[in-house]
């Protein structure tokens, strides 16, 4: 006999969109294989949990039927590519959504034992094996990751990414991106050398040729010199930080075989997801659905599987995740809008995504326990109900309904990025957490540690003390991630 092995399965999703058909074949597939479940996680995919080690061949063939594969989710290679979520936030969203299919394309190695092992397809045979110039013979030291932001929201953290794009746009045209490189949250506790780092802002890019050039030639540069010998020192932000920004600026310019032009100016001044209905510049309609810490399920409360079902079976709606673990019914005619809403007003998710209170919709929390062998307390089952308790003191200090952010993780990697949150808590062990303040609304200033592997009572009475200093102290505007670094409460 052996173990009961069962398995969690990511795919693959560049900038996460998929077809109403494809929502519907998950749908069947979560339930058939795995434990129901349909999480989206912190990089726009969807992760299954709970596959029991016969259903893995199946569920990976039943994706292939519907067009989805799970190549390069895991591993030391390119990861899902996130992109600027919403198609709202530019009328140049497409053209910059596609880039993220096609930096998805530029990293996938070349390897067919996917289609090997997974889809019984023939072995290669010498004479018809395909080369890696990428990846070689050796892949990455360690995992990388890319974004594309549109400012002025950086929904996607750009800065946390291994290489940021964030869009230049003028007069309603792409100019093209500013690069940014190095950004990773990763820490382990007691070990000083590993750290959170945001990306560093490299210079400006102006054509796809070159935009695609320069990120290639930054992976290769990882490949070439990142840490091989130790994984907790092996993502790019520390080949970065050994080789000094400008040495690695110079070999990514000799690489390319062009300079990078200086970066261009650009602002950021928010973070978000833009719930309810909202439409694009083309007429097309967009409903964001607050689906908690991204755990699609029925419950008796609010049968959100159920109702996503309908909606995808009405071919009336694509489906969009973002990077903040959230759902966007998206693409949707006029002359379809109601009867999506009617589906949804039915199973109660207009009520529950318009009540719930903006602290709550912004916050991320990873998966941590049950599943992930990492996690050292709870983070996406315990965060609902710690801000359950601070909204209450939200209300007792008259914050109102301030969308201070607030996000945790059960173990220091980072997963659920509480190191660019103005409120980050961090386990430490079970029921106890680190609690890191001061990043700002708009993920490029990290958090500072505050508190010590705290427990609830304590959580509560610290954020009750710094809420109401906030509430009487703070300048017009001011966040709290802002009002704490002013008044120095942290540095
Ligand atoms: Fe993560 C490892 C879940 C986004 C940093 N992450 C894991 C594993 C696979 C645990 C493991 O290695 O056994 C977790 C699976 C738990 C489970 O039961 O499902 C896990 N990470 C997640 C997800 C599902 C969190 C979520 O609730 O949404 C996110 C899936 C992303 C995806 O779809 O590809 C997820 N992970 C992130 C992010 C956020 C991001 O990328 O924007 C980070 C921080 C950014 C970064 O990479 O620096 C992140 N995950 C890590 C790390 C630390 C890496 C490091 O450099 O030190 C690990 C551990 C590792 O790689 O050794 C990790
Ligand atoms: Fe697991 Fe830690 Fe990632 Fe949370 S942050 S999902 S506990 S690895």
């Amino acid at each position: 006999l052996e173990w009961l092995y069962s398995y969690m399965i990511r795919l693959r999703l560049p900038g996460g969109f998929i077809t109403p058909e494809q929502w519907e074949a998950l749908h069947y597939i979560a339930g058939e294989h795995a434990t129901g479940i349909i999480k989206v996680t912190t990089r726009q995919t969807i992760q299954l949990h709970g596959i029991l080690k016969s259903h893995v061949k199946p569920t990976i063939q039943d994706f292939n039927t519907a067009g989805l594969d799970s190549i390069s989710a895991c591993g030391d290679v390119n990861r899902n590519v996130i992109c600027a979520a919403h198609p709202k936030q530019s009328p140049i969203h497409e053209q910059i959504f596609a880039y993220a299919d096609k930096l998805s394309q530029l990293g996938l190695p070349k390897t067919r034992a996917y289609y090997e092992i997974w889809l019984d397809e023939q072995p290669l045979t010498d004479k018809t094996k395909e080369d890696d110039d990428l990846y070689q013979d050796r892949y990455l030291p360690r995992k990388f990751k890319m974004a594309i932001a549109i400012p002025p929201n950086n929904d996607v953290d750009v800065f946390a990414n291994d290489l940021g794009l964030i869009a230049v746009i003028e007069n309603n045209e792409l100019k093209g991106f500013n690069i940014a490189a190095g950004g990773g949250l990763g820490a382990t506790h007691g070990n000083p050398n590993t750290y959170p780092r945001l990306a560093t802002v490299l210079g400006f890019v102006d054509t796809e040729e070159k935009v695609l050039k320069a990120a290639y030639e930054i992976i290769t540069i990882q490949r070439d010199f990142g840490n091989r010998s130790d994984r907790k020192l092996s993502r790019l932000k520390y080949t970065i930080d050994k080789m000094g920004v400008e040495a690695f600026k110079a070999e990514l310019e000799k690489r390319c075989g062009f300079a990078l032009e200086p970066a261009k100016e650009i602002v950021f001044t928010e973070r978000v997801d833009y719930f309810g209905w909202q439409q694009n510049h083309e007429g097309k309609w967009y409903y964001t659905v607050f689906a908690e810490n991204g755990r699609v399920m029925d419950t008796d409360a609010l049968p959100l599987k159920t109702a996503l079902l309908e909606v995808a079976k009405t071919r009336k709606a694509n489906f969009r995740f973002t990077a903040n673990q959230k759902l966007i019914l998206s693409d949707i005619s006029d002359a379809d809008k109601q009867a999506v809403h009617d589906i949804l007003d039915k199973y109660g998710i207009i009520q529950h995504t318009e009540s719930a209170g903006s602290m709550r919709k912004n916050a991320v929390a990873c998966v941590a326990f049950n599943t992930c062998p990492l996690a050292l307390a709870e983070a996406q089952r315990y965060l609902p109900t710690l801000i359950g308790k601070i909204e209450p003191l939200l209300e007792k200090h008259k914050l109102g309904d301030d969308a201070i952010s607030v996000r945790m993780t059960g173990c220091p990697n980072g997963c659920g990025r509480p190191y660019v949150a103005e409120i980050g808590f961090i386990g430490t062990a079970y029921g106890r957490y680190n609690m890191h303040i001061g990043g700002d609304r708009e993920g490029a200033r990290l958090n500072t540690k505050y508190k010590d592997n705290i427990d609830e009572a304590a959580i509560l009475q610290e954020l009750d003390l710094l809420l109401g200093k906030y509430s009487k102290k703070r300048k017009k505007g001011e966040t709290f991630g802002d009002f704490v670094i002013r008044e120095k409460i942290v540095s």
